[in-house]
């Protein structure tokens, strides 16, 4: 008998063993083919990469605590992999679908299962490509409803409505990174932003317009998804307010307001209280771009949506409410709206003794141009995207794969400067030495320690800009963000240790700063990037190597027999 419990014991052990954190909820499954459909929009047909033939992709729908099992099989001709933006992947680093990261990428005719639990989060993450330009069209939401049993912090809404906000191109955006990254020059520009997949203006037919159908004094949730490629968004409806009450899937301080701004890689659940009497006019959704920096080329064009109350008779045509929208510039806007976002808690579990500080200055750098070839970045050289003054190269093999075999010797170093080589006026420093080095170079944290990062953008070769960072692995607070060079004497004195916003993606002012703190308690390999594809096209990225710590539950594990090969 004494026998029989110990086995019992044993077999929970093993179980504990090999699915931390994966013991509670249900386990959702989930099957994603990559593959080709034609869509017409902007009057145009185009063949594009979708998962299931679905554009926007298909929505995943779990709860709280639930275990995910997600099959990528690729049908297209590119290699792809897919990242589940937001998802922790506490204990299953090998899911997160980084390319040369985390993973090698699914080639053609590959499949690879993703098996991973969603804990720490409740609202909207979305999932995404992580592999040259494909997430432009290779996008859709993960909607995490509460545990079983519990409600909202709020009345539950009468119906749920993802928004998701993205960009298009009539040309084939694998060409234009292609030649971008080849002439080093600045890529062309999207066509039109869209909701929903749907650019809203065009002359060919209003399929092209999202509408979204309400009644009178009802509330909608609307969970609301930035995954542009480069644009930060201003998003307002006509005559109508919101209630923000979570950014990132982690529940904020509600607050009201009548606009929304929103980064690429961020996502908001916002309630919308619709009118208690049947209005007279339908009502204009408009999210117009937010330029990351007053410099930026990019297309002007706003996306719009249609707002329409049901009406008793079809037959009514009504006018149509415009908003007053803001202006492209107005970054005075963006960072009160981004200092208004706060936990719920005042006594947020943010770190108050740092181990380890950095300083990373992000901006525009240039490296030579090869012999025989003309160049069309700043100064007949290549554009690139430096941090510290080094410019991320992936490797020809995964990081973890290298990490977690002892094979990192050839494939990565850990000598990442902790604080930029020289010091240079970042928000003055237009004509200040933007060649930039190239490497992978990567940061080692102890397991458990305690990080703050600084995140300071420059204004190399008079381009102030505002990059939106996003950080695999972790959630982090945002203790303090700022105009101008960061102060390490009087800034941190301000710092919001009480209730700072926890989240994956934020931006700076442009030629600003931000300031992030995280404790290094998932052990992995964990790319943080600017999430403006261009960007970190031109390698605006860096890695942190957690290693692992003394318990069994704190080490890494091998990687499923499936991870893909390179
Ligand atoms: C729509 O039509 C107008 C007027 O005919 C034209 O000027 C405009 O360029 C067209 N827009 C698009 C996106 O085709
Ligand atoms: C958007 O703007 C670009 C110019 O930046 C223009 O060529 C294009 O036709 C516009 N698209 C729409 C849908 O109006
Ligand atoms: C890597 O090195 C560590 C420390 O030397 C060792 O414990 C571990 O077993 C090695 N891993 C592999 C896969 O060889
Ligand atoms: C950096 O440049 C700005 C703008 O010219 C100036 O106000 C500031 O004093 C400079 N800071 C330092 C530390 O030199
Ligand atoms: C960056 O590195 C390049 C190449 O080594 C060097 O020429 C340049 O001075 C460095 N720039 C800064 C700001 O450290
Ligand atoms: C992590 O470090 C904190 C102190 O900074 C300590 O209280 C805690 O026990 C550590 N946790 C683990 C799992 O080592
Ligand atoms: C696809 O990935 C494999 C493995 O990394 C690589 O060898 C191959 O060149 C890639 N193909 C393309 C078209 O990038
Ligand atoms: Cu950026």
């Amino acid at each position: 008998m004494g026998f029989g419990i110990a086995n019992g014991m044993l077999l929970v052990m093993i179980m504990f063993f090999m699915f931390p954190g994966q013991a509670m909820g249900s386990t959702r499954r989930f099957n994603f083919e990559i593959k080709m459909r034609k869509v017409n929009r902007l009057c145009e047909e185009k063949n594009i990469v979708t998962v299931n033939g679905q554009f926007p992709g298909p929505q995943i729908t779990v709860r709280e605590g639930d275990r995910v099992i997600v099959t990528v099989i690729n049908h297209a001709k590119y290699n792809v992999t897919i990242h589940w933006h937001g998802i922790r992947q506490v204990g299953s680093p090998w899911a997160d679908g980084t390319a040369y990261v985390t993973q090698c990428p699914i080639q053609t005719g590959q499949k690879y299962v993703h098996d991973f639990s969603v804990s720490d989060h409740t609202g909207t993450l979305f999932w995404h490509a992580h592999i040259t330009w494909l997430r432009v069209t290779l996008y859709g939401p993960i909607i995490i409803l509460p545990k079983k049993g519990v409600p909202y912090p709020f009345p539950k809404p009468d119906r749920e409505v993802p928004i998701l906000l993205g960009e298009w191109w009539k040309s084939d955006t694998e060409e234009v990174l292609e030649k971008t990254l080849q002439t080093g020059g600045v890529p062309e520009r999207s066509d039109a932003y869209t909701i929903n997949g749907l650019p809203g203006i065009s002359n060919c037919s209003n399929k092209d317009t999202y509408k979204l159908k309400v009644e009178p004094g009802k509330t909608y949730l609307l969970r609301l998804i930035n995954a542009a490629l480069n644009s930060d968004f201003f998003f307002k409806i006509a005559d109508h307010t919101f209630t923000v009450v979570e950014a990132d899937a982690i529940y904020v301080k509600q607050f009201e307001t009548d606009v929304i701004a929103i980064s690429p890689g961020q996502t908001t659940n916002v309630l919308l209280k619709t009118k208690q009497n049947l209005p007279t006019t339908s009502f204009l959704m408009v999210a117009k771009p937010h330029p990351f920096g007053p410099s930026i080329e990019f297309n002007g064009n706003s996306t719009i949506g249609i707002l329409e109350y049901s009406q008793p008779t079809k037959s009514r045509k009504l006018p149509l409410l415009e908003p007053n929208m803001p202006d492209y510039f107005d970054y005075e806007l963006s960072h009160n709206y981004c200092s208004k976002v706060r936990s719920v808690d005042n006594q947020a579990n943010v770190p108050k003794k740092v181990d380890r500080h950095f300083l990373f200055t992000v901006g525009l750098g240039l490296t030579e141009c090869p012999k025989n070839q003309v160049c069309q970045g700043p100064g007949g050289m290549k554009a690139a995207g430096p941090i510290n003054n080094v410019s991320f190269e992936h490797p020809e093999i995964a990081l973890l794969q290298a990490h977690f075999f002892n094979k990192s010797k050839g494939v990565y170093t850990t000598d990442f400067p902790e604080f930029p080589p020289v010091y240079i006026n970042d928000t003055n420093n237009p004509l200040g030495n933007a060649i930039t080095t190239k490497g992978t170079r990567l940061v080692e944290l102890e397991y458990n320690t305690s990080v703050q990062v600084v995140i300071q953008g420059t204004s190399t070769l008079h381009t102030p800009e505002s990059h939106p960072f996003h950080l695999h692995g972790y959630d982090f607070y945002v203790v303090g963000r700022g105009n101008g060079n960061f102060d390490p004497v009087k800034d941190p004195q301000l710092f919001n240790l009480v209730d700072p916003a926890k989240r994956n993606t934020v931006n700076m002012p442009p030629a600003g700063w931000v300031a992030i703190r995280f404790v290094a308690d998932n052990p992995g390999v964990w790319l943080m990037h600017c999430h403006l594809e261009i960007h970190s096209s031109w390698g605006m990225e860096m890695a942190w190597v957690v290693k692992d710590g003394e318990g069994q539950n704190q080490k890494l594990r091998p990687p499923p027999p499936d991870l893909p090969k390179c």
